[in-house]
């Protein structure tokens, strides 16, 4: 297996190795790649949809997605897709995954199934290195807060796709979700502190109104989003990325207005997160 990261903090290219062949020795360290750096993008690797959900299977576990269109054959992969004549796509604002939930998904596999000629890259954003930016002092304020989270604004009949040409193939618009996370989290399995807020889902502090909330959580999102924070995946046919959304943020760039893009996702059980 070779590696390259694509940035300080966050990503790792990995070529010379296929998914559907790991023994369980190249898989664990796969596994604490992903821990550790945030994002692994898998080159050249052909990957059927049922061997996609093996190897979620064999990761751990697969959480089902409410909200996205299923793939008709296989209820465990959602599909992210943006037809040519649509103009919203999905995943275009900085987030992580189902924070949402009361045991957020560990992670997702997506699997690049239909790319536009150019663009239609990912950004990701290390939730590791945004904690370390902080000054001790708002840290320690930091460290004693929840935040509350919820999907309803983005997927219900008012919310944010609702006007969107995304809204007729969303589901899950009468779900009800409340999630409270402490705001600085331990990842369950390697201990670091991370930042656990995002500008899609976190609605406000417990016990704070959102109007008094907006600004630190706005300053926390620019604090994510710093340039050196980030890493570009730039997707190639047979290119799957795996990430973790406990230390990571993504967002999914929407610059290819009249071609398809089509990707595959499987999304992965989580451990309890806590301080
Ligand atoms: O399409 C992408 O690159 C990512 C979309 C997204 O946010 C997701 O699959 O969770
Ligand atoms: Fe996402």
């Amino acid at each position: 297996m070779q590696l390259r990261p694509l940035s300080d903090h966050v990503g790792t290219e990995v070529t010379g190795i296929a998914m559907t062949d790991l023994d369980d020795a190249a898989f664990e360290q796969l596994r604490q790649l992903v821990y550790d750096r945030g994002m692994v993008a898998l080159r050249d690797q052909t990957l059927t949809p049922e061997q996609h959900i093996a190897f979620a299977n064999r990761w751990g576990g697969i959480d089902i997605n409410n909200y996205f269109p299923l793939n008709g054959q296989h209820p465990e992969i959602a599909e992210v897709r943006k037809e040519a004549d649509q103009r919203v796509n999905i995943g275009g604002g900085w987030h992580t995954d189902h924070s949402y939930d009361q045991i957020p998904a560990m992670g997702s596999i997506l699997v690049a199934r239909e790319l536009p000629s150019s663009g239609g890259d990912t950004l990701f954003s290390s939730m590791g290195a945004a904690y370390d930016a902080l000054s001790e002092g708002l840290k320690a304020t930091l460290e004693r807060l929840n935040a509350v989270h919820s999907a309803d604004h983005i997927y219900s009949r008012e919310g944010a796709y609702a006007q969107t040409d995304q809204a007729s193939v969303l589901r899950g618009h009468e779900l009800k979700t409340l999630a409270v996370h402490p705001v600085i989290i331990r990842h369950p399995v390697t201990g670091r502190k991370l930042l656990y807020v995002n500008g899609a889902f976190t609605l406000h502090f417990e016990g704070w109104t959102r109007e008094e909330s907006q600004p630190l959580l706005q300053y926390l999102y620019s604090l994510g989003t710093r340039e050196e924070f980030q890493c570009r995946l730039e997707w190639r046919p047979g290119t799957v990325a795996i990430w973790d959304n406990r230390a990571t943020w993504h967002l999914a760039q929407n610059d290819y207005h009249g071609e398809r893009r089509v990707m595959h996702r499987i999304t992965l059980t989580g451990e309890p997160i806590g301080r």
